[in-house]
């Protein structure tokens, strides 16, 4: 954090950048010899995209913060890669399906961990597929070979070790049950936390959730680090 800058409501500040996830301690998934991000949904055609392709589309860095909805904020990350509009209108406008207009893209971890965003915040300025941290390849903790990164939207939407992206015309039916409902769009100065429950209400519950995820994490973090 920026001298005197605020964080967004209820969020407090955490010591370096700790793995996190529903993983928990399961290790990161292997990243495969030439990775690609499958394209599908309302495309002509499903495809895979080489990451290596991303090489090509002009590169990206921003240093924000990262604030997960459980309420730690992780501060002054600088994050490297490619816009994601940039990466959208170079490679999926193209070969949408002619006459759809997309209202949502589901985006997809090699976990098997999946977010829903929708086009708007997806597209915003600061939205990226990164690949670098801190101008480091990513490590597995943090999403290798490359990850969603959505700093004004809480971490469940930087979808890490990107490998689908899913083109939808309607919002997808809920799958999470109501207890955990992950709000749909997840705006950090909203604090749009929760689905159903107003986001300084369920505050306490999330953040007793910390301890024992950030512990379970951990365990199942790189043996390099
Ligand atoms: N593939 C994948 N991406 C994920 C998660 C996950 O479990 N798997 N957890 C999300 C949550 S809740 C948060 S807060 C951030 C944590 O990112 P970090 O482990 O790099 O700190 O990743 C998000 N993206
Ligand atoms: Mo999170």
């Amino acid at each position: 954090m920026r001298h005197g800058r605020r964080l967004p409501p209820g969020q407090r500040p955490v010591e370096g950048f700790p793995r996190f996830g529903t993983h928990l301690s399961r290790p990161a998934p292997a990243v495969p010899a030439d990775p690609v991000i499958e394209v599908r949904g309302a495309v002509t055609e499903t495809f895979e995209l080489p990451l290596a392709a991303l090489s090509s589309l002009p590169r990206k860095e921003i240093s924000a913060d990262f604030h997960c909805v459980a309420g730690w904020t992780a501060t002054d990350l600088r994050w490297e890669g490619v816009s994601f509009a940039t990466f959208y209108r170079s490679h999926i406008e193209p070969v949408l399906t002619p006459g759809t207009s997309i209202t949502h893209v589901a985006c997809r971890g090699l976990d098997g961990w999946q977010a829903v965003v929708t086009i708007d915040d997806i597209l915003g300025d600061d939205v990226l597929i990164a690949q670098n941290l801190h101008g480091l390849p990513l490590d597995s903790d943090h999403g290798a070979p490359a990850r969603l990164v959505s700093p004004s939207q809480y971490g469940y939407i930087s979808v890490k070790h990107l490998c689908r992206v899913e083109l939808l015309t309607t919002a997808p039916a809920n799958t999470e049950g109501p207890l955990l409902r992950s709000h749909p769009r997840g705006r950090v100065w909203h604090e749009e936390r929760h689905g159903l429950v107003p986001g300084r209400v369920v505050r306490p519950v999330y953040r007793a959730l910390i301890r024992p995820i950030r512990l379970l994490s951990a365990r199942g973090a790189s043996p390099t680090k």
